[in-house]
């Protein structure tokens, strides 16, 4: 069985899959922040993404990474460089060298954040990054694309909305991803035969969708979970925006309008 490689591990979705993986497949767990031992199936290495040697040591192996380690909100230049850019690099690289391997590169609605939500995008959306975070997760889906077109190492980029027990704000009631859902997306994209350079927003089966994934249908992934059970409750906690409120005209809610905090 192939062993998958998590990295992000000790993070919201990490810490997560790690629990409904246990059995899948062998896992290596990999974070710089401290993770709970490993269990029977499992190792656990600390590693900083951004040091090229460890992270070969922990592509080695494997034949497929699911790269969720990074910076997940906006931050400095130099921050999102190391983490998210040159994190991204080093994995990439070690699958062409040490692989193959496949990765899901965990990409971000901030990727695509200043398009406006009266906007359905497919898989031919142009990237408009709301963010140095959001610009990094496009670079990233654009490495994707030169290691397949240059070496032939499958990818899929996974555009993932808010991937969270339940949604926080009105927003998320569209851009919900239900960790379950996440789970068998995961499991679909390793047992799918081929997947070539793909990408798939991370959302469920939401009411109000901006999102149209058929360009993936090849994979088979049905989303079976819906963020309208939380409406009620949502939508009692976070009153209704004016209509030229930014939180309301952007996809990414008010990150496009969010300071810009390079130096
Ligand atoms: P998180 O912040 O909880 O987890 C990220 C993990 O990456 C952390 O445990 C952190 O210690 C680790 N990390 C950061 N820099 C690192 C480095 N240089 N070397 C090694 N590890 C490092 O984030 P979360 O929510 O679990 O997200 C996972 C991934 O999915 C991230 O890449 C995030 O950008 C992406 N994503 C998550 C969304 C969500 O709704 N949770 C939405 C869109 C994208
Ligand atoms: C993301 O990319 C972040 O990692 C996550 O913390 C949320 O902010 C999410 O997007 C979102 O847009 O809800």
């Amino acid at each position: 069985m192939t062993r998958i490689l998590i990295t992000g591990a000790a993070g919201g979705v990490g810490a997560m899959l790690r629990e409904a993986l246990q059995g899948y497949a062998p896992l290596r767990l990999s974070d710089l922040s401290e993770m709970a031992p490993a269990r029977d199936g499992e190792e656990v290495v600390r590693c900083d993404l951004a040091d090229r040697a460890a992270v070969d040591a922990l592509v080695q192996g494997c034949g497929y990474i699911v790269h969720l380690g990074g910076m997940s909100v906006e931050n400095t230049w130099d921050v999102i460089e190391q983490s998210n850019l040159r994190g991204a690099f080093n994995i990439f690289d070690a699958a062409r060298r040490l692989g193959p391997a496949r990765v899901l590169f965990a990409s971000s609605n901030h990727a695509i954040g200043f398009h406006t939500r009266e906007t359905l995008l497919d898989g031919d959306a142009e990237l408009r990054p709301d963010s140095l975070y959001g610009l990094s997760k496009a670079m990233g889906e654009t490495m994707a694309r030169y290691y397949w077109d240059k070496f032939g190492i499958e990818s899929v980029s996974v555009r993932i909305g808010s991937c969270f027990p339940k949604p926080r704000d009105r927003r998320m009631l569209s851009t919900w991803l239900a960790p379950e859902d996440f789970v068998s997306l995961v499991k679909r994209i390793h047992e799918a035969p081929r997947v070539g350079c793909s990408m798939v927003y991370g959302a469920s089966a939401n009411r109000d969708m901006w999102w149209d994934n058929s360009h993936a249908a090849f994979l088979g992934w049905v989303p079976e979970h819906s963020s309208e059970q939380f409406r009620a409750e949502v939508e009692a906690a976070d009153p209704p925006r004016a209509h030229d409120d930014p939180a309301v005209i952007y996809q990414g809610g008010i990150w496009p309008v969010a300071p810009h905090t390079g130096e």
